[in-house]
């Protein structure tokens, strides 16, 4: 049987073993729920950027470009990261090079894997079902915050993992601690993470809608896969 493994943080990569794993980068607020969104709206590809200058420099190939800091657009970009501002015409068949805080550099740090997908609660079905034709052992690599383990990144690892149960061997502790937690909050999940330190960022931003709607469950049936050259594209699962 193939194994699923939980990585609290990119800051522990150094721990795990990429190669021969399918990855699955989670940053649920708002990394990865947003570039799920954007592809799922008609983007071509997503081109996840580690630094603010390289993003910006994609101007010049006619891209689009978003980037983030600290919850908010950074100058001189057309976009941010709410999942709102992709669910427009704007992006149909576009590429879009996108930085974000933790999210894209979770992505940059776990290149050594075999391959790359994007999890998030509003295609989690399709990531799970993605995983259970695959049959390779999996390493969910939550962004966490600054380097800091975060609690809505840890809980979809848990539900992903409770999905993947029957059919994974669950490797380590990280995997038991992030199911058990997400057993525990999973009949109010929204009311446990609004005492996370990310959505009390948020709320100080005035974004609770986004909040809401990166905590809907599977509304969306594609997987963002990384392709060979380092864009994210669409594969639609059926679940
Ligand atoms: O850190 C990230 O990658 C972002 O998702 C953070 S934020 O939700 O845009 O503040």
């Amino acid at each position: 049987m193939p194994k699923v493994d939980v990585c609290f943080t990119p800051e522990l990569l150094h721990l795990y073993q990429l190669e021969g794993r399918i990855v699955v980068v989670v940053d649920i607020l708002r990394a990865t729920s947003t570039i799920v969104t954007a592809l799922q709206h008609g983007a071509k590809s997503v081109i996840p950027v580690e630094k603010l200058e390289v993003c910006k420099a994609y101007k010049e190939k006619g891209y689009i470009i978003a980037a983030e800091r600290d919850g908010v657009t950074a100058d001189g970009f057309d976009l941010g990261n709410s999942p709102f501002s992709y669910m427009d015409k704007a992006i149909m068949d576009k590429t879009i090079a996108l930085t974000t805080t933790n999210g894209t550099l979770a992505i940059e740090k776990s290149k050594s894997a075999d391959q790359i997908i994007i999890g998030a609660f509003i295609n989690k079905k399709a990531v799970a079902e993605y995983l259970l034709e695959q049959k390779k052992d999996v390493l969910v690599v939550c962004a966490g915050w600054k380097g800091k383990f975060n609690l809505e990144d840890t809980l979809f690892a848990g539900a992903l993992a409770t999905y993947l149960k029957d059919d994974f061997i669950l490797e380590n502790d990280s995997v038991l601690a992030s199911m058990w937690l997400h057993k525990q909050t999973s009949v109010n999940i929204k009311q446990y993470l609004l005492q996370s330190s990310h959505v009390q960022r948020l709320n100080n931003l005035n974004i609770q809608d986004d909040f809401e709607f990166c905590l809907q469950k599977n509304i969306y049936p594609n997987v963002p896969i990384l392709n060979e050259n380092g864009e994210l594209v669409n594969k639609l699962v059926s679940v």
